[in-house]
């Protein structure tokens, strides 16, 4: 095998192996990282699920729904400050903009999917299926274990997409 023909090789190979990580959690243009979903103990009826989705196509998309076999209803949920200084939690019925390049942070104390009217306790170790449903990249499904946090969730971010109001 010449040297270039070996570099060759070596390039598709690296190819196949981006191409291989990059369908486990894609779709077109979406692309999910760490969701989690925190446990929970016998008799509360509802979770929370956290994940970083990233917009990495080049038309704008929108998080539009989510639904997971999990629980009796599943939303997009913001945290906000009512005018008395508590937090609260409400649905964000328009969804979340996700423009090209963008990140939706959906972490603890923020916004989240809420799932309530859970069919059993989320026990750790356990995996959940949660659909995305986007405007653009249509429905993209994403296994989500149940921990106490992502694994190496990143620390920060550029792009993160504000809720619609
Ligand atoms: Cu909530």
């Amino acid at each position: 095998m010449s040297f270039k023909s070996l570099m060759l090789a070596a390039i598709a190979a690296l190819f196949t192996t981006f191409g291989l990580a990059l369908s486990a959690h894609a779709a077109p243009g979406i692309e999910v990282q760490e969701p989690y979903a925190l446990p929970t103990l016998a008799g509360q009826s509802s979770g929370a699920a956290f994940m970083v989705i990233r917009n990495t196509g080049t038309a704008p998309d929108r998080l539009l729904d989510v639904r997971s076999d999990a629980a009796d209803l599943v939303q997009l949920h913001t945290h906000s400050m009512d005018a008395n200084g508590v937090m609260k939690m409400s649905q964000v019925k328009d969804g979340f903009d996700l423009p090209p390049g963008g990140e939706l942070i959906l972490q603890r104390g923020g916004n989240h999917v809420m799932m309530m009217g859970l069919h059993a306790p989320l026990a750790l170790g356990q995996d959940i299926t949660v659909t995305l449903v986007f405007e653009l990249a249509g429905e993209v499904t994403v296994t989500v274990p149940v921990a106490e946090s992502g694994i190496d969730a990143p620390m920060g971010g550029t792009g993160v997409a504000m809720p619609a109001n």
